[in-house]
C-alpha cells in the first residue's frame, strides 16, 4: 500500500520510507493524531505494533475490564457515541468504538499493522528521524509518540516467579487459553486492574489468594445501563449527549480541588469510601485488612461495587503478609506460609516513569531519553517536548495524566497544540524546532510548586505518579481546563527553530553549540 511513497537511502545507507510525520501508536492518542492530521492535509504514517487500533483497550482483555470513567466522558468530543450501553463501558464495548472510529475516518489505510518500533535516532545530518522498526526503516521530519503511559506491563520481582509451572500471566496480557475454572489461583496486586479481576474470577475458581501490598480506597459504582429514552435523547435531541457529558465533566472538574489543592476536601470522598467498605464487609478482621492507611486520592480512588463482596467470600482470601518466594507450585508468604496455586495472575501496573521505549528514543547529543530521565526525571513541555529531542511531540507525556477525570481530554488538548506545531513549521517553512531548555525548566518549576500541596505528594502512599527522585512526572495538578487553555496554541517562542532552507551541518553544529551554552546558562536552575 506503501510501496508509492518515495524511498531514499539514509545516511547509515539503508532504504527508508520517507514521511513528514510519523505517529508511533494507534490508540486514542494515536488514533486521534492520525485523524486531525487528515484533517489539516499533512503527510503521514502510524505504525502500530499490534494487528488492530485501541493501544491499552486492545490489550486489557481481562475478565472484568471496563472503564472508571463515564462512557459519555469517554470518547472523542468530534465523535460521541450515542450507541453506549452503560453509564461505565465495559472493555469490548470502549474497542468496538474505537475500531469503529478508525473505519470512520479511514485510518487504516494509513497505518502499518505488525510494525514495532526498535528505535528511533535524530539524524544530525539529515535534521530527520530515522526509525527502525520490524517491518523496515522510516526516515520522517516530525515523530509523534503516542505509545501512551500503561503500555509496558510492569513484573514484580519475586524470587523463583520464573520457575512457577502453572499459568501466569500479566493482567494485560491475559491468556484466553487458560481455563481457570475450579482451579486454585493467586492474583498478585489489588489496583484498577485486580478490582476488576477479582470479582470476574471469584465465582469460578476453586480458591483465590488476594496477594495485597496496600490496601486501595474503593468507591461505589454508580453504573448502570441506559435506558431507552436516553438512547433515542442521545441520538436524536441535539445536544442531549454533549449536556450528559458537560454536566459529568464539570462535576469530575471539582475534585481537582481536593486532589491537587486542598487535600482537606478529600474527606468527604474518604468518609464514603469507609462506609462503602463497612457496608460491604462485616467481618472485623477483613475490614481492618482492607482499610486504606493513606488519604484518599493520594494512589487512584477506585470504584467497584462488586470487589469487597468478592473478598468475603468464603473461597478468597486476603494475604497482606507479602510475598517472599514463588515455587514450581505454590506462593510463599514473608511468614513462611506455602499455598499451593495452578496459577498466578500478575496485576502488578506499568512501567510508567521508567518505560523501557525510552531507551530506544536518541536525541540530538547522541542521549536517550532514558539517559536524560534517569538524571533529570520524566520532564517534558506542556506534555509534549523535551529538550534535546528535536522535532519529537509526545501524547499524553510527562505530567499530562489524570487521576479524575477521562484522558481523552487530555489527549485532544494535546493535539490541538501538536497539530498547530506541525501546522506552524510547514507555514514558516521551518526545518527543525526544539524547546528551549530554560522554558522546559521554568514549566517544570511551576508544575512541581502546584504539586507540592497535593494529595498525590502528601497523601502518605507511595504510588506511580512519583519517580525514583521523589517528582510527580506523572499527573497535571489543575483543572483540565487549564491545561486546554496551556496548548490551545503552539507557542514558537519556546522552541528555537531552524528554517528549512537553512538546514545545513554547519547549521547543526551551531545549533548544538548554542544549546550547550544555553543548558549551561539556565539548566542548573530546573527542578531537580
Ligand atoms: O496497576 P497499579 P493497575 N508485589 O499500578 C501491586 C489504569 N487502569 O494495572 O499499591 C506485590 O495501579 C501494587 O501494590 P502497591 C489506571 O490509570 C484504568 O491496576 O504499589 N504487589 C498495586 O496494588 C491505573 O492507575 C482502568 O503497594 C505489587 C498493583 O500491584 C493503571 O491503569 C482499569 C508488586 C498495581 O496497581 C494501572 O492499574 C484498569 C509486587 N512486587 C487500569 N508490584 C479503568 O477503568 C506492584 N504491586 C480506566
Amino acid at each position: 500500500m506503501y510501496m508509492s511513497l518515495p524511498v531514499t537511502d539514509t545516511a547509515a545507507g539503508t532504504a527508508a520510507r520517507q514521511v513528514d510525520t510519523l505517529i508511533i501508536g494507534s490508540g486514542f492518542a494515536g488514533l486521534g493524531a492520525a485523524i486531525r492530521l487528515t484533517r489539516a492535509g499533512k503527510d503521514f504514517l502510524v505504525l502500530e505494533r499490534g494487528n488492530e487500533v485501541g493501544g491499552t483497550w486492545r490489550d486489557n482483555t481481562y475478565p472484568g475490564a471496563a472503564c472508571d470513567v463515564p462512557s459519555n466522558l469517554y470518547s472523542y468530543s468530534f465523535a460521541l457515541n450515542p450507541d453506549w450501553t452503560r453509564s461505565f463501558s465495559p472493555q469490548p464495548e470502549i474497542q468496538r468504538y474505537i475500531s469503529s472510529v478508525a473505519d470512520k475516518y479511514d485510518v487504516r489505510r494509513r497505518t502499518v499493522f505488525g510494525c514495532d518500533v526498535l528505535g528511533a535516532r535524530w539524524n544530525t545530518a539529515t535534521f530527520r528521524w530515522d526509525v527502525h522498526t520490524t517491518t523496515g526503516d522510516f526516515s520522517a521530519k516530525i515523530l509523534v509518540s503516542a505509545v501512551g503511559a500503561l503500555c509496558e506491563p510492569s513484573l514484580p520481582d519475586i524470587p523463583g516467579i520464573e520457575g512457577f509451572e502453572g499459568e501466569i500471566f500479566h493482567s494485560a496480557r491475559w491468556n484466553h487459553e487458560a481455563d481457570l475454572t475450579g482451579k486454585r489461583v493467586a492474583v498478585i496486586g489489588t489496583g484498577a486492574s485486580a478490582i476488576q479481576i477479582v470479582p470476574a474470577i471469584a465465582g469460578r475458581v476453586e480458591h483465590l489468594d488476594v496477594y495485597q501490598r496496600t490496601a486501595p480506597w474503593v468507591l461505589p459504582r454508580a453504573d448502570r445501563e441506559y435506558t431507552t429514552v436516553e438512547h433515542l435523547a442521545f441520538k436524536y435531541v441535539p445536544g442531549a449527549q454533549r449536556l450528559s457529558r458537560a454536566l459529568q465533566y464539570l462535576t469530575r472538574e471539582t475534585q481537582v480541588v481536593g486532589l491537587a489543592k486542598a487535600p482537606i476536601f478529600m474527606k468527604p470522598l474518604e468518609f464514603a469510601a469507609r462506609r462503602h467498605l463497612r457496608r460491604q464487609i462485616s467481618d472485623p478482621e477483613l475490614r481492618r485488612k482492607v482499610t486504606p492507611n493513606f488519604r484518599i486520592g493520594c494512589k487512584r480512588m477506585l470504584i467497584s461495587n462488586n470487589y469487597f463482596p468478592a473478598l468475603a467470600r468464603p473461597n478468597v482470601d486476603v494475604i497482606t503478609d507479602g510475598i517472599a518466594e514463588v515455587r514450581a507450585d505454590s506462593v510463599v508468604a514473608r511468614d513462611g506460609t506455602v499455598r499451593k496455586v495452578d496459577a498466578i495472575v500478575v496485576a502488578t501496573g506499568f512501567h510508567v516513569t521508567d518505560s523501557p521505549t525510552f531507551a530506544g528514543i536518541v536525541g540530538k547529543n547522541g542521549r536517550s531519553l532514558a539517559e536524560v530521565f534517569d538524571e533529570t526525571g520524566m520532564q517534558g513541555y506542556k506534555g509534549s517536548a523535551v529538550a534535546g529531542f528535536p522535532n519529537l511531540f509526545f501524547l499524553v507525556g510527562p505530567n499530562t495524566g489524570l487521576g479524575h477525570t477521562s484522558m481523552v481530554y487530555m489527549i485532544e488538548s494535546q493535539l490541538n497544540y501538536v497539530v498547530d506545531a506541525i501546522d506552524t513549521l510547514d507555514r514558516h517553512r521551518i526545518g527543525t524546532i526544539e524547546v528551549r531548555q530554560e522554558f522546559q525548566d521554568e514549566y517544570n518549576r511551576k508544575l512541581q510548586d502546584a504539586l507540592k500541596n497535593s494529595v498525590w505528594n502528601n497523601g502518605g502512599c507511595a504510588s506511580w505518579y512519583l519517580d525514583k527522585h521523589g517528582n510527580n512526572t506523572t499527573l497535571w495538578p489543575g483543572f483540565t481546563f487549564e491545561f486546554r487553555r496551556l496548548t490551545k496554541n503552539f507557542d514558537l517562542e519556546a522552541y528555537r527553530g531552524v528554517a528549512a532552507a537553512d538546514l545545513t551541518p554547519a547549521v547543526a553544529a551551531t545549533v548544538a553549540e548554542q544549546t550547550e551554552e544555553s543548558e549551561q546558562s539556565t539548566g542548573k536552575a530546573a527542578v531537580r
